[in-house]
């Protein structure tokens, strides 16, 4: 069969001896989060449609607004991810503290924890532009049949096993690894199937893409400033374009087909920026990684930065491998 023809129901039993720990549990797993994605998926097709959108009257631990199609992704993906007896531990961005799954139960074997942003950039879902959801999968660290503690969540992200996002967009897509390349695969929404649609996914090395919110520029480190005059300047394949949608997932997409650079740095006003290094960072470092690209915050690797807090925010620098080596030239330089 044509790899083009492949479905992610047969791409992921394909490859599951491939897995480096293969009892199969890691494709259950992987295989709930793509049926937790297509109820969310129509779910948030039909925002525009009903009266869905709109803050639900929580406020998550950030300090911000919850959208109601937040709290639904949130509840959905927790519910599959449950009810399916997968996985020992789950957090999320938009629970306070972690999950602990059967931890009364001795019996239970489940190795896995998730770490989920069920919604990310929720902001621009009442504007009808891309969402998405991001997960990152680790072995637990403490003994099986023991309830989960939070240093099974505090990982560094060199240890995640899995990691990916689905992007709401034009079309809806899973993206994922587990360590041996990078794979994205397209809903036909008429029939509910994922086809592997992006085989083998790649940072191009160089990109001519910058994503920055430049509204924040006053307050950025002149290492960030420094690079963006860089960016705008007229020499070689400069001035770059810039693109930034405000939603992670999708500038990270655009950039790993075109080629570019994310950047959510810090500034004077938040001194470690926005992003969360355990449910947006790591997952997206490992697959920019996996995808020849690089991960970094202006001077360290992200997968190597030991989290010390479940809702920990870093400094974000995501894309193109020269780019992202060039933009930490100028912060070396500061
Ligand atoms: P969220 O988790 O509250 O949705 O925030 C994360 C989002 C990212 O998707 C996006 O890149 C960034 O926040 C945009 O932030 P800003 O509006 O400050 O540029
Ligand atoms: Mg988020």
């Amino acid at each position: 069969m044509s790899k083009r023809n492949q479905t992610l129901g047969e791409f992921i039993i394909e490859h599951q001896s491939s897995f480096k720990y293969s009892s199969g549990e890691l494709s259950r797993l992987i295989n709930s989060i793509r049926l937790a994605a297509k109820v969310v998926n129509h779910e948030v097709n039909k925002a525009g449609l009903v009266d869905i959108i709109g803050a639900a009257g929580d406020t998550n631990i950030q300090g911000e607004d919850q959208q109601k199609l937040d709290v639904y992704a949130n509840n959905k993906f927790i519910q599959t991810l449950t009810n399916r007896n997968i996985v020992c531990g789950i957090a999320s961005e938009e629970e306070d503290d972690f999950i602990s799954i059967n931890s009364q139960d001795e019996n239970h074997q489940n190795k896995y924890v998730v770490l989920i942003d069920p919604l990310d950039g929720s902001s621009n879902i009442d504007v009808n532009v891309s969402v998405g959801t991001i997960f990152s999968i680790y072995r637990r660290v403490t003994p099986v049949g023991t309830p989960v503690t939070l240093d099974d969540f505090l990982q560094q992200g060199n240890k995640q096993v899995a990691a990916g996002y689905i992007i709401y967009g034009t079309s809806t897509m899973i993206v994922y690894t587990t360590g041996a390349g990078v794979n994205g695969f397209t809903l036909n929404p008429a029939i509910g199937t994922f086809y592997l649609s992006h085989p083998n996914m790649q940072f191009p090395k160089d990109g001519k893409i910058y994503s920055v919110n430049e509204g924040n520029y006053i307050h950025f480190p002149q290492g960030i400033k420094n690079y963006i005059k860089y960016c705008q300047m007229e020499e070689g394949d400069r001035p770059y374009t810039s693109r930034y949608i405000g939603s992670l997932v999708s500038d990270f997409h655009r950039n790993m087909i075109k080629g570019g650079i994310y950047m959510y740095p810090k500034s004077s006003v938040s001194s470690n920026g926005k992003l969360r290094l355990l449910y947006e960072c790591n997952p997206m470092a490992f697959l920019a990684e996996q995808a020849n690209g690089k991960a970094s915050d202006g001077f360290n690797r992200i997968m190597d930065i030991q989290p010390t807090e479940l809702h920990q925010r870093v400094p974000f620098i995501c894309g193109s491998l020269n780019m992202v080596e060039k933009a930490e030239a100028f912060m070396r330089k500061g």
